[in-house]
Order: structure tokens, then sequence, then C-alpha cells
């Protein structure tokens, strides 16, 4: 019986020190490298560069009879009435911004003057200014031809020029006027002369039926009066616009290149058609 307790205590010693071996040689459980892969960056958000699409358009509306300038114009781009409508202030002037890009129509009215469209063409980031433009009556511009001419505030004086195929030719410019009630020759009046920088400049010509007053050539030039260095035509942000009836038919910006004093711009013949010169030169044109 001694004996057989001898055994058992052997038996579990043995299996005792079996288990505590086992142990011995269990294997702890590692990290798996995959379960803990080196995490990918995350790409850090790079800003979009915004991108300016709008611009900017200023000038000063007056009138075209005597060159006042007009307040409270309304003033709009056609596309957009609701975000761009504003009012010229006392001194005429007048700004738009975040205009679309591109060819736009500006609408420019005033109680008692003819509405006008004109189109323009707005740059991304840029102000397209000097854009003056200049209303008239009914009575003043029905039934005529009226040639306007603005530009910036350099040169100071530009000077507008028309050579009316009467008998003899006149020559019609600021020292030569015409006729103010264009009932006698040259049938043709330069209202407004300006000299000190914007315009405007305009011109009216009789009509004859539907038709300018002569059955021949007239020839409309633009000569820059002053001429203090540093200043030129090609620089003077000028335009040019005809209207017929009221109606704004033809404008002309002046060239950004060229040399010389004399911005030689259309002719308009007998029958109202008008041919585009729009050059600058060193010398006036002749009939
Ligand atoms: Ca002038």
């Amino acid at each position: 019986m001694k004996i057989l307790s001898l055994v058992c205590i052997t038996l579990v010693t043995l299996l005792i020190f079996s288990c505590a071996d086992q142990s011995k040689f269990s294997v702890s459980p590692v990290n798996n490298l995959n379960s803990n892969p080196l995490s990918t960056p995350t790409p850090t958000p790079t800003s979009t560069p915004t991108t300016i699409t709008t611009g900017s358009i200023s000038g000063i509306v007056s009138d075209a009879s005597n060159g006042n300038a007009i307040n409270s114009a309304t003033l709009y781009i056609s596309a957009d009435q609701a975000t761009t409508q504003t009012f010229s202030a006392a001194n005429g002037t007048y700004t738009i911004s975040n205009i679309n890009s591109g060819t736009q129509t500006l609408v420019v009215e005033k109680i008692g003057y003819v509405s006008q469209n004109v189109q323009i063409t707005i740059t991304p980031n840029q102000t397209l200014s000097n854009s003056n433009v200049s209303l008239m009556t009914a009575a003043f511009s029905s039934d005529k031809y009226v040639i306007t001419l603005t530009w910036g505030s350099s040169p100071t004086d530009l000077d507008s020029h028309l050579l009316v195929p009467a008998s003899p030719d006149f020559h019609l410019y600021y020292q030569n006027k015409g006729s103010a009630t264009l009932d006698a020759s040259p049938f043709a009046y330069l209202d407004v002369d300006d000299t000190t920088g914007f315009g405007p400049e305009t011109i009216r010509i009789k009509k004859s039926g539907n038709a300018p007053y002569y059955n021949n050539l007239y020839k409309y030039y633009v000569y820059q009066f002053t001429n203090n260095e540093g200043e030129s035509l090609i620089t003077s942000s000028a335009i040019v616009r005809i209207y017929n009836d009221s109606t704004l038919i033809k404008s002309y910006n002046v060239p950004t290149s060229g040399s010389g004093r004399y911005w030689y711009v259309f002719d308009l013949d007998g029958s109202g058609n008008i041919t585009d010169n729009n050059i600058i030169q060193n010398a006036a044109p002749t009939l």
C-alpha cells in the first residue's frame, strides 16, 4: 500500500512537471506585422486656385447736347439686371462690378432721354474704364445723325472734325461749328467741344429723307489737340459712336497701335452707308 502511494505520488509529480514543461514551451502570440501595415499618408488637400471670371466697368454718363453730367441714370447689364443695377452719381460717374466676362450689353436709362444699349467686352479681373456714355433726348436726336466722341483723362483735349460735302465743302470743327439750327449750310453742327478730358464732343447732321442731307461723302476724324509728353491717341480710350434717328448704329474704339495725331474714323455716304477707316495717321483726310 505504501508502495502504491509512492507510485501515485510519483505519477502526480510527473504529470505536474509535464504540464509545467508544456507551459514553458508555449508560444506567446506575437503581433502579426501584416495586421498593422504602414499607414498610407493621407494626402493633404491642396487648395484649388480661385479662377476669377468676372470684371468691372466704369465711366461717366453725360448729356450729349451740352456735356453736363447726368445724375441718377440707371445702368445695368442686360443679362443680369438684378445683381448689376446701379445709378450714376451727381458727377455722372458709375461703376458696375462682378460682371461675367465676355460680350455684354450695358443698358443706360434716364427719364426724358432715349435709352441706350451699348455692347461691351468684359475681361476677367479687369476694369473697363472710361466707358463713357452720352444720352440724348428724342428732340435732340430724332431724324438726325449724331456723332459722339468720348475718351479718358489724357489727352485732355481731343477734337471732332467733320468734312461736309456742301457747296463749297465745309470743314466743321470747334472754330467753324456750322448751323446750330441745322437749317442752313452745312446742315450740321458741333454742339459740344470738350477741352478737359472725357468728352463728350457731339456733332449732329441733318437728314434728307432717310439719308444724310448731302448726297456725297462725309468724312469724320478726331484730332489730338493737346500733345504733352506721354499723351497719345492710342492710350486715350476714345470711343466714337454714330446714331441714326436716336438709335446707335456704329461704335469705334480707338486703335491701340499706330502713330500720329489724326484718327480717321469713318466715311458716311449720301445713302447712309458707313465705311470703316479706323486708322491712326499723320495727316488729316481730305474730301
Ligand atoms: Ca475738344
